[in-house]
């Protein structure tokens, strides 16, 4: 628990906040995690890094719980496979939600279900005893790769949060037919109980063709691109 990786930081996204890990390059800039994640998961070093993710998301909600109002702020954590089938991973997440002195449920576990996909029992079962001491799971990517209907009643999710492609592409004029599948995927989750999140809201008609099917929670650059820390609250309290 005591890596620090070199260089890497973390910015929030606004609307559903989510812990976004970042490389600052001395000399290429900041770099994606879409580049070197791949990288940290087949050189084995997601296991500190994923790590670092989750105490330094834990550390800074801790901070803002205890900072403001928001006693009941939840943050978003991304999750990589081979952190999520390393064999302790259910005791590091709830030692660290414990020794940051959280409520488990303000602690949401991004997956994918190609994440799932790859041993659904051992999924299941660590999902089932996570969520039993009270942390929450998003479907990460909803609406790309197979995004199946079985699975997500299968699964023990809380919420699915809608890729921004595919909200990218539904929200187009000639799109009639993506959009009626977000309203599906609105509704089956309405039935299953699960909450829908909708990534990507980049523009104002954007969230207000969301609004008008009553979804509920949005994530995306119309409210602000991510930020670091230190400008979050600023941000979400709208003083800028
Ligand atoms: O923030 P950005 O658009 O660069 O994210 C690119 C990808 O990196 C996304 O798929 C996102 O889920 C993933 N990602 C961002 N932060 C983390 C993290 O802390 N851990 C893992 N495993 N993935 C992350
Ligand atoms: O795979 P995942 O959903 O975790 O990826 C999240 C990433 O998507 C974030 O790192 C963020 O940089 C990016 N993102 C979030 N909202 C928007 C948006 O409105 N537009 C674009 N282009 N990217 C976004
Ligand atoms: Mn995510
Ligand atoms: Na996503």
């Amino acid at each position: 628990m005591t890596f620090k990786p070199l260089s890497v930081d973390q910015f929030y996204s606004v609307g559903n906040t989510e812990a976004l890990i970042r490389w600052k390059h001395p000399e290429k800039g900041m770099i994606s995690p879409a580049d070197f994640i791949p990288l940290a998961e087949r050189s084995g070093l997601i296991i500190p890094l994923g790590n670092w993710v989750l105490e330094a998301s834990c550390r800074q909600l801790a901070i803002w719980q205890k900072e403001t109002s928001l006693h009941a702020f939840t943050l978003s954590i991304n999750v990589s496979a081979n952190q999520f089938y390393q064999q302790d991973f259910t005791e590091i997440v709830l030692h660290t939600i414990q020794k940051n002195g959280l409520p488990p449920h303000c602690i949401k576990l991004e997956l994918t279900e190609s994440l799932v996909l790859e041993d659904i029992d051992e999924a299941i079962h660590k999902m089932k005893v996570l969520r039993g001491a009270g942390v929450r799971f998003s479907m990460d990517d909803f609406g790309t790769g197979y995004s199946s209907l079985s699975y997500l009643s299968l699964l023990p999710f809380d919420e699915v949060k809608i890729d921004q492609a595919f909200i990218r592409r539904a929200v187009m004029v000639d799109h009639e037919r993506d959009w009626a599948i977000v309203e599906a995927i609105l509704q089956i989750a309405k039935r299953l109980e699960m909450g829908v999140v909708a990534e990507g809201v980049e523009t104002e008609m954007q969230l207000s063709r969301l609004q008008s099917i009553a979804c509920e929670f949005y994530q995306g650059y119309f409210f602000s691109k991510p930020v670091p820390a230190e400008e979050f609250l600023e941000v979400v309290m709208g003083t800028r």
